[in-house]
């Protein structure tokens, strides 16, 4: 790598991280003959070997750094707060900011769907990934799921994208002229990141303000008010649907997703789990209409779709106890939604970094359905403090004496559920690695 240089380029990035973002910006940048610096305050930041490949010779400064006097333009990596200082001398000197987003929103030549919320983010762009695909039609998916928006644009431009964006992407996109937007429902999180709740909301809502089309949770008094200006709107809901929406009806005693009066397929013979599920299944059927892919293809999809890792998996039955492995659910809405999709008594095995957000709710969810609840990770005591009053909470030094002692205070028939509440970074190296850990520990009780 070579030191940053002082001469002298019109239109030269700063790019701001070297993490999966950075790299695809590198990646876009190099394909498009653009002169970059690159700043990341970590000494070893996971993407600095492979910038060396696509860009020898790359202008690189990591650790502190000052803002480069010979930059127009900043491309932010999403983990980096509006806090940092190198944002704050921006805005000073007004250079434009932007998201990887933005610059996809304004390269991108095919349509593209942008999915959003607290929680089913990547439940829903999966599904309608493969409804398209189910469909007939040239599908590329990423953003925060999967591969980094920028690198869509370099594969065979498709019929659609989809995109699963975060309150972060979507903080620092000025424009983003979806041909659907989605947004699914807004709970309190990364209250570490964003200044308030308010800020954070209205990063979601702005899923909204250019798109096309729109699917909106028709619950959600504030997503009703920002799409009202969209002329193809379709709602989804738990409740009964009207004409044109999509819902849940009953008929015979069996619960069916619904389109207004027309039963499409029961909720029994969904591949997934839970009533979020139901929710999110409809959001994309919404999203799917909305494109104007075939009904059919979109149910076959439901009927198979078994649900990503992680996400409400069933790990093992042992001992007449099952295990649940949703570590993806890393805030309170997230485990409660899994929490209330489970029958039974259950041993919860919560803990790990809770993002500034409140627990108060989590107790409201346990409250008669929790034997014991075993916490792990920096956040485990302020969780303990607020679902104590509800049920016995036990601490455990990692996730195997988590999981051991959850299979101890585990009567027959109860579900030991992972459903954290709280991000793993505290411990692990992401949701994945923590999921893996518990599936990793419940193995060992099996032997
Ligand atoms: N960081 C530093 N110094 C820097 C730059 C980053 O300390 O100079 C830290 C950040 O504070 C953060 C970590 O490094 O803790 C990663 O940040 P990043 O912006 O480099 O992240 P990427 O590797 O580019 O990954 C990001 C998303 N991560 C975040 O938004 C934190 C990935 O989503 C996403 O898949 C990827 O871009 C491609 O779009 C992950 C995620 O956790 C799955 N997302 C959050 C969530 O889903 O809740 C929003
Ligand atoms: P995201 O990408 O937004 O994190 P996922 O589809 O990966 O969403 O689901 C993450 C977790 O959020 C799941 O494990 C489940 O606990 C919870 N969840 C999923 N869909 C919903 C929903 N519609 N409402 C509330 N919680 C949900």
């Amino acid at each position: 790598m070579k030191a940053a240089t002082k001469s002298k380029s019109k239109n030269k990035d700063l790019v701001l991280g070297l993490g999966i973002t950075g790299l695809s910006v590198a990646r876009f940048l190099r394909r498009n003959d653009r002169d970059a610096t690159f700043i990341d305050s970590r000494d070893e930041p996971p993407g600095i070997n492979e910038l060396n490949d696509v860009w020898p010779d790359a202008d690189v400064i990591l650790g502190k750094a000052k803002l480069p006097g010979d930059v127009s333009r900043i491309i932010v990596s999403p983990g980096i707060a509006d806090n940092h200082e190198l944002l704050k001398a921006a805005r000073k000197k007004k250079l434009e900011v932007v998201s990887d987003i933005e610059i996809f929103a304004r390269e991108a030549v095919a349509p593209f769907v942008a999915i959003t919320g607290s929680n089913g983010k990547s439940t829903v762009t999966t599904l309608l990934y493969h409804m398209c695909r189910a469909d007939g039609r040239k599908v590329l998916a990423g953003g925060n799921l999967g591969e980094p928006a920028l690198d869509l644009l370099n594969e065979d431009t498709p019929d659609i994208y989809v995109l699963e964006l975060s309150s972060f992407q979507l903080q620092r996109t000025q424009a983003l002229p979806a041909e659907v937007a989605v947004l699914l429902n807004v709970s309190a999180d990364h209250l570490d990141w964003h200044t308030d709740e308010a800020e954070y909301r209205r990063s979601k809502y702005r899923v909204y303000r250019e798109a096309r089309a729109a699917v909106v949770n028709r619950a959600d008094d504030d997503a009703v008010e920002s799409s009202k200006d969209i002329k193809k709107v379709i709602s989804f809901g738990l409740d009964v649907p009207a004409e044109g929406q999509f819902g849940i009806r009953q008929d015979d005693g069996i619960d069916y997703l619904a389109r207004g009066e027309a039963l499409l397929i029961a909720t029994t013979d969904l591949a997934v789990v839970g009533l979020h599920n139901q929710a999110n299944a409809l959001a994309a059927l919404a999203a799917g209409e909305l494109l104007g892919l075939k009904m059919p293809a979109m149910l076959q999809v439901l009927s198979e779709f078994p649900g990503l890792s992680h996400r409400m998996q069933f790990v093992a039955r042992k001992g007449a106890v099952d295990y649940i492995n949703d570590s993806k659910a890393t805030n309170v809405a997230a485990a409660v939604a899994s929490i209330n999709s489970i029958t039974g008594n259950l041993v919860l095995v919560a803990g790990g970094d809770g993002k500034g957000g409140d627990f108060t709710d989590l107790a409201t969810a346990l409250e008669g359905k929790l034997r014991a609840a075993v916490l792990i990770g920096k956040d485990a005591e302020k969780i303990a403090r607020a679902i104590d009053t509800v049920l016995p909470v036990y601490f455990a030094r990692d996730m195997d004496d988590a999981v051991e002692q959850a299979a101890a205070y585990a009567e027959s028939d109860d579900t030991v559920l992972l459903a954290p509440a709280c991000a793993s970074l505290d411990q692990y190296e992401n949701y994945g690695a923590r999921g893996d850990a518990f599936c990793a520990a419940v193995e060992a009780l099996l032997r």
